[in-house]
């Protein structure tokens, strides 16, 4: 029995006991990934427009609707519990209340910080607030920021957190596309705050919230383990991308589109060091929420991107490579199924995928149900045993690529590390007995390698680069 405090709420819940009930939910399909079977059940109906879904430290489900409201939802039972209805949100369009993230330090700090488009003066901004939660609802608004021009339309939004406790927010260009490249004006940017909504004393222009500049509308947002930041951007008729975010780069919007590869672009690129994005799709697939997958439970998505993708329909697994590129081909799954467009994703402790609909949008041919939030799971998946989960956890190398030699961190025990090339053979091996090694990587040529920790309780597999 695990049992969490979280601001007086005591939460008790036994994981063995949810498998069973999930397993019993109504199948909506499903489909082959690698060796395994992913099966997709409905979660909850008649939610409307799932906006962002993110996974609670209570282990519910906290979504919010574009018209305004945010709710907790029992990833058991599918019971949605209301926590407010943010009374200033103007619904309108595209506009309404968007992204939100909870404080990685929740029983601590126990704040939801959403972004979201408000009337001022008879024109739409955005603004970004965070609540304070207690007693089963949110409460006591605090503005970090205000203002940022908005619209009904290419307003963005979605928000992280990053290790260093600041928050970033992807802003769209609120159709005036000549504040997009002026870091002066806040559409079309990534910003960077401070949690109490002071811009960090670290961000690339002094006393500016501006990361990043040259974006459309951006929708989708994550950060990996490794630290990479992707993002997904809706692109006008052509060109939606997948950017990697990087402080001070500018991604080219509205001087280019997609890649550098028209000649008016190349100019404007070598001019002003525009960054490509990895991927770029035309006709347009309208993606919506990124998600990092890297769980047992589906082994064929690990190390992957999944893209919830609207006007498409599909949810889409984009391979990383160790460079942090995508590695094709992609895979798409649940094509025009009656899903329907997909927007909103998070993925479980557990290493289930939560995808929430987004078919009362104003683009979409709502069925009486939506929209729905569904879960995909490997039900024939077994969850290891707490000290492969512990290996799990602690098992990293760095750096990746690596050339000469690579730091190895493990459980406290230690491990036996093997590394293996692509034809499975071990090219090295090292006995260690605590928890951090260096790998001597002199003499292996250049290439893509694993490498196996394993210890009395099992085994885990890392890749490595060597170059
Ligand atoms: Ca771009
Ligand atoms: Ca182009």
């Amino acid at each position: 029995m695990q049992t969490l405090r979280i601001s007086g709420l005591l939460l008790a819940l036994t994981i063995g006991s949810w498998t069973n009930s999930q397993a019993q939910a109504p199948v909506v399909a499903t489909f082959p990934v690698g060796s395994a079977t992913v099966t997709v059940s409905e979660v909850t109906p008649r939610l409307n427009v799932i906006w962002d879904m993110v996974w609670g430290p209570d282990n519910f489900l906290w979504i919010t609707e574009r018209y305004g409201r945010i709710s907790r939802v029992n990833p058991v039972s599918g019971q949605v519990l209301p926590l407010i209805t943010v009374p200033d949100v103007a619904a309108n369009g595209e506009a309404g209340l968007l992204g939100m993230v909870l404080h990685p330090d929740f029983a601590a700090n126990p704040y939801a910080y959403v972004v979201y488009t408000y009337f001022s003066q008879g024109t739409i901004k955005e603004k970004i607030v965070r609540y304070t939660y207690a007693g089963g609802v949110l409460s006591a608004p605090l503005v970090l920021l205000s203002d940022i021009p908005g619209l009904s339309g290419h307003i963005g939004s979605r928000l992280i957190i990053l290790p260093d406790r600041t928050l970033l927010v992807t802003t769209g260009d609120a159709h005036l596309l000549p504040e997009v490249q002026n870091t002066a004006f806040l559409n079309g940017k990534t910003l960077r705050l401070n949690l109490d909504g002071t811009v960090p004393a670290n961000n690339p222009i002094a006393g500016s919230y501006v990361y990043t500049k040259g974006h459309r509308n951006s929708q989708g947002l994550v950060q990996l383990p490794n630290g990479r930041i992707y993002s997904s951007e809706h692109g006008p008729n052509n060109d939606d991308e997948i950017n990697r975010i990087e402080a001070g780069a500018n991604y080219g919007w509205p001087d280019v589109h997609g890649y550098c590869d028209l000649a008016n672009e190349q100019a404007f690129c070598a001019a002003n060091n525009v960054r490509e994005p990895i991927m770029a799709w035309t006709p347009t697939i309208a993606p919506g929420a990124l998600a990092y997958y890297d769980h047992p439970a589906i082994p064929a998505w690990r190390g992957s991107l999944l893209l919830a993708v609207m006007k498409n329909r599909q949810l889409l697994q984009l391979p990383l490579n160790a460079a942090g590129d995508i590695a094709m081909p992609s895979s798409a799954y649940l094509v025009n199924s009656e899903l329907g467009r997909l927007r909103a994703i998070c993925v479980s402790p557990q290493g289930k995928v939560y995808i929430g609909t987004s078919n009362r949008d104003g683009y979409g041919n709502p069925s009486a149900t939506d929209d729905r939030i569904v879960v995909l799971e490997n039900r024939s998946f077994t969850p290891t045993s707490a000290g492969v989960q512990q290996l799990e956890a602690a098992f990293a190398l760095a750096p990746n690529p690596a050339s000469t030699q690579a730091y190895v961190r493990l459980p406290a025990g230690g491990a036996h590390l093997r590394v293996l090339d692509m034809t499975g053979r071990s090219v090295r091996e090292k006995l260690v007995s605590g928890p951090a090694a260096t790998l001597d990587l002199v003499g292996l040529a250049a290439g893509v390698y694993l490498v196996r920790a394993q210890t009395t309780d099992g085994t885990a597999t890392r890749r490595l680069a060597i170059e």
